[in-house]
C-alpha cells in the first residue's frame, strides 16, 4: 500500500485521488483553495461530474482519501496543479508554488511525479531544482518523473484506467518508480521514457489534433469555395485507410488543445505550422461571424439565438469557448443575443428555457454539438421564431426535418443552403425568370 500525497484536487488531481485510494493507496489530497477544502470536507464535489462524485465520495468513506491544505511525508508526491498560457506561454507558477509546498516533504526514497502540462525541460529545469533546496538530490536520494494526463473531460473515470500512460523519468528507476504507482489503478499499457519526451509527447499530442482541425477548418472554406460540402468529402476522404481528417467547426475550444500547442515553441526554432494552426483556428469565430452577419443582413433589430456556448459537446466547460467569442462579438455589433445550453448556467447571457430563447429570433446559430439538439421539434421552434434561418457551425442536426419546417439552413463548410420545398421552388420560379 503506497502513501501518497496528491497537490491540486481540480479535474485531474481529483479522480486521480480517488482510483489511487480506491486501489489501495493512502491517499492525502491537497488544495489551496478554501472553497475546495470545504465542499469536499462536507462531502460535496467541486466539479459538476456524476461519475466522478460517486467514485470521489467511496474513496472517502473508505478513509484512505483524506483531504487537507498542507502536505505531509510520503513516499509519493504527485502534482495536479494547472498550468494556464499568459502572453502565448506557458504559466508555471501553480507549478512552483506546488514545488515549494512539497520541497520539505520529500525524503530519500520518496518519488515526485508532476502531471501538469509542461514545456519540455520543466521538470528538470525548473521542478528539480526547486526540490532540491533541501539538500537532497534528485535521482541518488529521491526520484522525479512526469507522467501527463490524457483523459477527456466528460469520460475521466474510464479513460483514466483504460489509456495508455507515458511515464518519462530523470533516470530508467525513477520511470520505474513511478510505473508502481500507476499500474495500481491504470488498466492500459505504461510507456517508460525520459522525462523531456514525456512531456514533449503530451504536447505532440495536442499540437497534432490544433493542426488536424485547422487543417479541416481550412478545407471547409475551400469546399465552400467550390461549391462542395466539406461534410461528405471528410467523410469520404476517411474511407481511405491511412487518412483521418478531423471536423471543422467554428473554432477550437478548452483549456488544452487551444493552449498546448504554444508550449511546444523554442525561440531557437522557427516554427510555421504549429503557430499557423492556432490562427486558423482563432479565426474562426470571426468567420462565424462574418456568414451570420451577411444571414442578418437587411434586418432591423435583430435577434440571434445562440444555440449552445461550452467549448464542445457533451461538455459543461466555457473556457475559451469559441461559441463565446461568436457571442460576444455579435453583441459588440449591437446584435441582441440569447443563449441556450442545457449543460451551461451563465449570467451574462444563457437562459434556461429553450423556448425563451429563440422567442422572436431571426437567427439562430448552432454553436456547439449537442446530442439533444437533434431531439428538438424544429416545428415547434418555427412557430416561435420571427424569421425561419439556421446556421449550424457543427453539422450536428438533421437539416432536411429543419428544410422540412420551413427553415433555411446553411451548414458550414457547405455552400448549398438546405431550403424547405416551399422555398425551393419559389428560388426555381424567381431563377428562372431573371
Ligand atoms: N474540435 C473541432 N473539431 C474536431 C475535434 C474538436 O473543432 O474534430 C474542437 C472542439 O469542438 C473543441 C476543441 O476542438 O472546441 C477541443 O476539443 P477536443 O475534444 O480535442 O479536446 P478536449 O479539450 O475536450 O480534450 C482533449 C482530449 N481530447 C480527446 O480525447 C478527444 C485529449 O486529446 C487530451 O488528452 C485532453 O484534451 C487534455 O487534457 O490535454
Amino acid at each position: 500500500m503506497a502513501n501518497v500525497v496528491v497537490i491540486g484536487l481540480g479535474y485531474i488531481g481529483l479522480p486521480t485521488a480517488a482510483m489511487l485510494a480506491l486501489h489501495g493507496s493512502d491517499v492525502h489530497g491537497v488544495d489551496i483553495s478554501p472553497q475546495t477544502l470545504e465542499a469536499l470536507h462536507n462531502g460535496n464535489i467541486p466539479i459538476r461530474k456524476k461519475d466522478l462524485t460517486a467514485i470521489v465520495r467511496d474513496a472517502i468513506r473508505t478513509n484512505r482519501l483524506r483531504i487537507s491544505e498542507k502536505p505531509k511525508k510520503a513516499e509519493y508526491f504527485v502534482l495536479c496543479v494547472p498550468t494556464p498560457k499568459k502572453d502565448r506561454q506557458a504559466d508555471l507558477s501553480a507549478v512552483k508554488s506546488a514545488a515549494k509546498t512539497i520541497a520539505g516533504y520529500v525524503g530519500r526514497g520518496s518519488t515526485v511525479i508532476v502531471e501538469s502540462t509542461v514545456p519540455p525541460g520543466t521538470c528538470s529545469d525548473t521542478v528539480r531544482p526547486i526540490l532540491e533546496k533541501g539538500g537532497l538530490q534528485a535521482g541518488p536520494d529521491f526520484h522525479l518523473a512526469y507522467c501527463p494526463e490524457r483523459v477527456m473531460p466528460g469520460n475521466i473515470i474510464r479513460e483514466i484506467q483504460e489509456n495508455d500512460r507515458i511515464v518519462g523519468g530523470l533516470s530508467p528507476m525513477c520511470a520505474e518508480r513511478a510505473r508502481e504507482l500507476y499500474a495500481t489503478f491504470v488498466r492500459g499499457k505504461i510507456h517508460l521514457t525520459d522525462l523531456a519526451t514525456a512531456e514533449f509527447v503530451k504536447l505532440a499530442e495536442n499540437a497534432f489534433r490544433d493542426v488536424n482541425i485547422a487543417f479541416a477548418n481550412e478545407l471547409a472554406d475551400l469546399a465552400e469555395a467550390h461549391g462542395v460540402d466539406i461534410w461528405e468529402v471528410i467523410d469520404l476522404a476517411n474511407r481511405h485507410p491511412r487518412v483521418n481528417i478531423l471536423r471543422p467547426g467554428p473554432g477550437v475550444g478548452g483549456h488544452c488543445i487551444p493552449v498546448d500547442p504554444l508550449f511546444l515553441l523554442s525561440s531557437k526554432v522557427r516554427a510555421r505550422m504549429i503557430p499557423a494552426a492556432r490562427d486558423t483556428n482563432d479565426c474562426r469565430p470571426p468567420q462565424v461571424v462574418r456568414i451570420a452577419r451577411s444571414l442578418l443582413r437587411g434586418v432591423r433589430n435583430p435577434k440571434v439565438a445562440a444555440m449552445g456556448v461550452a467549448f464542445k459537446g457533451n461538455a459543461d466547460d466555457i473556457r475559451e469557448s469559441p461559441a463565446i467569442a461568436v457571442i460576444d462579438q455579435l453583441q459588440e455589433e449591437g446584435v441582441r443575443i440569447a443563449a441556450y445550453d442545457p449543460m451551461v448556467a451563465h449570467d451574462l447571457f444563457s437562459t434556461v428555457h429553450l423556448e425563451e430563447a429563440i422567442e422572436g429570433a431571426v437567427l439562430l446559430i448552432d454553436l456547439a454539438e449537442r446530442r439533444e439538439f437533434a431531439y428538438i421539434d424544429p416545428e415547434m421552434i418555427a412557430r416561435k421564431v420571427r424569421r425561419r434561418f439556421l446556421f449550424d457551425t457543427r453539422n450536428a442536426v438533421d437539416h432536411i426535418k429543419w428544410a422540412e419546417a420551413s427553415f433555411e439552413v446553411h451548414v458550414l463548410g457547405n455552400a448549398n443552403v438546405f431550403l424547405s420545398r416551399k422555398r425551393a421552388v419559389e428560388a426555381v420560379v424567381v431563377s428562372s425568370s431573371s
